[in-house]
């Protein structure tokens, strides 16, 4: 192995992990452009199994989007609708959100994930309504709502401070934040894909001041677009560094760009090749952030498996209603069960453990679909 980190031009790079050092932009930019990927993905590997050893992290989810209203003009989004009646658009009632839930009455979920456009009509009680009825209906599920994107348009919506926004909300029972809106750092490419949300700043002080709060969140990365792999390493540095003062990120996902049905339709999807790099190239550098999450929706199921061998060691979870990624085009299925996302971590050759949102353990070895054989 050692010759052959060598031959693929990472020596130094090996060396700098086995004693424990911190890899350098420059460092990123060569793990990006190394060709051999399966010496980029044992690099990271050793990472990972370090960290985890064999175990592959996933969590029995539902996913909720409460409304697609949005005014935000991102190109890469197949799911906004600018206005309330325009073709395509809706909004939950408070009632049939909660029914999302109440149906599942049957299942041991442990999450909902709620994501939502940035309405302008709602007043805020929609959202602090929203889950103290989710908490009233099951006072024990985790509410991982909100991006920080959102959290900024209340702030100036409703004209408080983001900390008031973060406040109220815990108060009415949020848990934790996801990790979307984070896109790409770099202003460069914000001001040509996402010019009209929440800057980088404002997204990771939203962070910095969750995890003052005693929030844990995500933080992501859409990446397969307009970005350089410079961009992508100065990404994963961002948050590298907010993770240094506050340790507060839990998992690190990088998200594959869809480009059905949105302004950026005309751009290739990243292939597999270059989601395996990512999830590699995010497990080296992000040496303090514990989990780095292929979500199968967005890589594909074969490739979240195969990136179980490439730093990725969390799956995410069940899913079952998501929508941004099946408008823009993902053909993954609509939710798995526990038993198949555990059939597929035992084929990838890993042990498949079920967490809670905070990665306590739910079920050390739970039980597998049948192998079709
Ligand atoms: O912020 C939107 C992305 C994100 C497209 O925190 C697109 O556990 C690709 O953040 N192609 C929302 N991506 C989803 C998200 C997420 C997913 C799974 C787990 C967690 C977590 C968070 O989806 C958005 C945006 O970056 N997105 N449109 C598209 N066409």
């Amino acid at each position: 192995m050692t010759e052959r980190l060598a031959d693929a031009g990472l020596r130094a790079i090996d060396e700098k992990r086995r004693a424990g050092e911190r890899l350098s932009l420059e460092d990123g930019i060569r793990l990006f452009a190394c060709r051999d990927l399966l010496a980029l993905g044992a690099l990271a590997n050793r990472e990972r199994e370090a960290r985890h050893g064999a175990r592959a992290f996933f969590n029995y989810n539902l996913r909720l989007e409460a409304t697609n209203v949005c005014v935000a003009s991102c190109l890469f989004c197949s799911f906004a609708r600018l206005r309330p009646g325009d073709p395509g658009a809706y909004t939950l009632s408070l009632e049939e959100a909660w029914d999302k839930l109440r149906a599942r009455a049957h299942q041991p979920l442990t999450e909902v994930h709620i994501v939502n456009g940035l309405h302008p009509d709602l007043p805020f009680s929609y959202y602090t309504d929203l889950l103290r009825g989710f908490k009233r209906i099951r006072p024990d599920i985790h509410l991982k709502c909100f991006t920080a994107v959102e959290i900024a348009f209340f702030a100036d919506l409703y004209d408080m401070s983001d900390e008031q926004v973060l406040r109220e909300l815990i108060a009415a029972g949020l848990d934790s934040l996801p990790g979307g809106g984070a896109e790409i750092f770099a202003e460069r490419v914000r001001r040509k894909i996402c010019h009209d949300k929440c800057g980088t700043d404002r997204y990771l002080d939203i962070h910095r001041a969750a995890h003052r709060l005693g929030l844990r969140t995500n933080v992501t990365m859409l990446y397969g677009h307009i970005e350089t792999m410079e961009e992508r390493v100065d990404h994963m540095l961002r948050c590298r560094a907010l993770q240094d003062e506050t340790g507060g990120f839990q998992a690190f996902i990088p998200l594959a760009f869809h480009p059905d049905n949105n302004q950026m339709r005309k751009l290739p999807a990243p292939t597999a090749a270059d989601t395996l790099r990512v999830h590699a190239v995010a497990r080296l550098m992000l040496d303090n952030i514990p989990h780095v999450k292929a979500f199968w929706i967005a890589t594909g199921v074969d490739v979240a498996q195969m990136a179980l061998w490439f730093g990725a060691d969390d799956l995410d979870g069940t899913v079952q209603e998501e929508k941004i990624y099946h408008m823009a085009g993902s053909d993954t299925p609509q939710a798995m069960t526990t038993a198949e996302i555990s059939r597929l971590v035992r084929q990838a050759g890993r042990e498949p453990l079920e967490r809670d949102t905070l990665y306590r353990v739910v079920d050390a070895t739970p039980a597998a679909a049948p192998a079709a054989l």
